[in-house]
């Protein structure tokens, strides 16, 4: 039997962004169960939910300091249990984010772990003397600086791979491990339809190595956690894996292992940024290179023994229209684009909340308007070091985190919809174009794009299970491919530049499936427009 997720689309919704019920301009669980309609038009199968627990929110709740309790300014746990009980009268379930590498340093386990060496709570947390009176080595922080902090009471320095109040557990204690599938069970009980697993990579560490992703124990960590908790129970797994080949994400999912679904692999997200550098180091996209990756997650897994994801867009990076597309005059051309050619292929596709009306990057002018840790420590260790404030700034709009965090754009009403109250993040000024109300309302919208390429995953097998054959032969710019299911063919082509683009095939169309301009009658000498693409079933 097929499993769920393998149909299915999953939509991800960063709660402080989504929707606010109480006007304290901080979007909550109440808001999101007033939307599941709205979701359920749409046609998603399941919402991953970005963290809801209790956190004092350095990193947006990516920082937990109860794993069993709602973070009062998301509501209570009865509202948490009326959203998944709502959630499933419209079709929908939902997906926890589990955040595991890491907790606050608010949580009980660090506030008792730092009180002294021999706490029982000490061993959950990743500790080493001073060397030579230092860090124990030079492994940095994914948010600038040293990843060790020193603390006074016990004279250790801690591992911290995020913020320094985010202090990482140590997967190698085994009581912790316990304590964490407790926790995985107590959710599980609760019905929801999965765990997306934070830096889930990072769990195997070995730090007093340099190690960090892909440690030795990594696999047998998510293989013993399978087994004590979601196991057999027909729910979706999907971890956070920027460091996964198609060979490691086959590791992760293949079902005879145990382990996860699948994975979210970020290959393409290293493109626009220069070799070796960080993402702030800008480079331009090559559409070849972008090509050939997004080729290579189709062809170099074994979808028999493996499963991947597909998604442009999340909370960490940038809206994929203002990134590589275009938001100005092809904005609604280009999100079609980027839609039809990500959910015509194999594996799950993830929408990003907003992505589904095209929202775009929303730029600032001075680092005051920034609210995320990521940003405001990179610009400060960057200032620091002599570079310059407004390339800093330049950086920050095109891959600060920020742009994909504004409120989501319901209407054309104050703060789009958003809240009645201050939003704790700017809205984009465009919302009183771009917002749900109005692509609701015009049946040519992105929205109804979406819709369509969800129905036609629902209806199409070949959609879900057909092979992936790239159509050799044309230029970087236009990306060509075949889905091949039991003597049936779907041929989808994209052009992804502003620039008009030439394709010729010899196949015979035998029905229109979608596109985002006009459909075409033959593949003869075909111009394409910006941005255009389609699919057709061919004889
Ligand atoms: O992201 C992991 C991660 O590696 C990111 O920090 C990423 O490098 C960066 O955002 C790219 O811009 C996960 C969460 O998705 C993120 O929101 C959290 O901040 C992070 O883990 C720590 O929990
Ligand atoms: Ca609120």
């Amino acid at each position: 039997m097929t499993p769920w997720w393998k149909e299915a689309v999953i939509y991800q919704v960063y709660p402080k962004s989504f929707q606010d019920s109480n006007g304290d301009g901080i979007g909550d669980l109440k808001g999101i169960t007033s939307r599941l309609a709205y979701l359920e038009k749409l046609g998603i199968d399941a919402i991953w939910l970005s963290p809801v627990y209790q956190s004092p929110q350095i990193d947006n709740g990516y920082d937990i300091s109860d794993y069993e309790a709602i973070d009062p300014q998301y509501g209570t746990m009865e509202d948490m249990d009326e959203l998944i009980k709502e959630a499933k009268k419209h079709h929908i379930k939902i997906v926890m984010d589990l955040v595991v590498n890491h907790t606050s340093d608010q949580h009980r386990w660090f506030i008792e772990a730092r009180k002294n060496k021999d706490n029982s709570y000490h061993d959950y947390y990743v500790w080493s003397d001073p060397v030579n009176g230092h860090e124990p080595n030079d492994m940095k922080s994914a948010f600038s600086g040293s990843a060790w902090k020193f603390d006074e009471k016990t004279g250790q320095y801690y591992l911290h791979l995020f913020a320094d109040q985010q202090p990482d557990l140590n997967w190698k204690n085994p009581e912790l491990r316990q304590k964490i599938y407790d926790m995985m069970n107590y959710w599980i009980d609760k019905g929801i339809g999965g765990f997306r697993m934070d830096v889930i990579e990072l769990i195997g560490k070995e730090p007093e190595k340099g190690i960090r992703e892909n440690g030795p124990m990594l696999h047998p960590y998510l293989q013993e956690m399978n087994k004590k908790t979601f196991g057999g129970k027909n729910l979706m797994t999907v971890g956070e894996t920027w460091n996964a080949t198609p060979k490691i994400a086959e590791e992760y999912s293949d079902p005879d292992r145990h382990e996860l679904s699948m994975v979210f692999q970020f290959e393409n997200q290293t493109l626009d940024q220069q070799p070796g550098k960080e993402k702030w180091d800008l480079r331009p996209l090559d559409l070849g290179k972008l090509k050939n990756v997004l080729v290579k997650w189709q062809t170099e897994i074994d979808f028999e023994h493996a499963w991947n994801s597909l998604f442009w867009e999340n909370h960490d990076i940038p809206r994929v229209i203002s990134r590589w597309g275009n938001d100005k005059e092809y904005r609604v051309q280009s999100a079609k684009m980027f839609a039809i050619i990500l959910h015509l292929m194999h594996g799950t596709p993830y929408i990003y909340n907003g992505e589904e009306i095209g929202m775009t990057n929303c730029p600032v002018k001075d680092i005051s308007e920034v609210e995320d840790i990521e940003s405001i420590n990179m610009y400060n260790e960057r200032l620091a070091k002599g570079y310059d404030k407004e390339d800093l700034l330049h950086s920050i709009n095109v891959k600060g985190r920020d742009n994909a965090r504004t409120p989501i754009q319901w209407n054309a009403n104050k703060n789009s919809g958003f809240t009645t109250g201050k939003p704790w993040l700017h809205v984009n000024p465009n919302y009183k174009d771009i917002n749900v109300e109005a692509a609701l309302a015009d049946p040519d919208s992105i929205f109804y794009t979406y819709q369509k390429l969800i129905k036609l995953r629902h209806k199409n097998p070949i959609v879900v299970d057909g092979d992936f054959e790239l159509v050799k032969n044309t230029n970087d710019s236009v990306l060509a491919y075949y889905r091949k299911l039991d003597g049936q063919k779907w041929l989808i082509v994209a052009n992804l530049s502003a620039d008009t683009q030439s394709f010729d095939s010899e196949e015979k169309i035998s029905e229109n499936i979608i596109s985002n301009y006009q459909d075409h009658d033959d593949l003869h000498n075909l111009e394409l427009k910006p941005y255009e693409a389609f699919a057709v079933k061919v004889k």
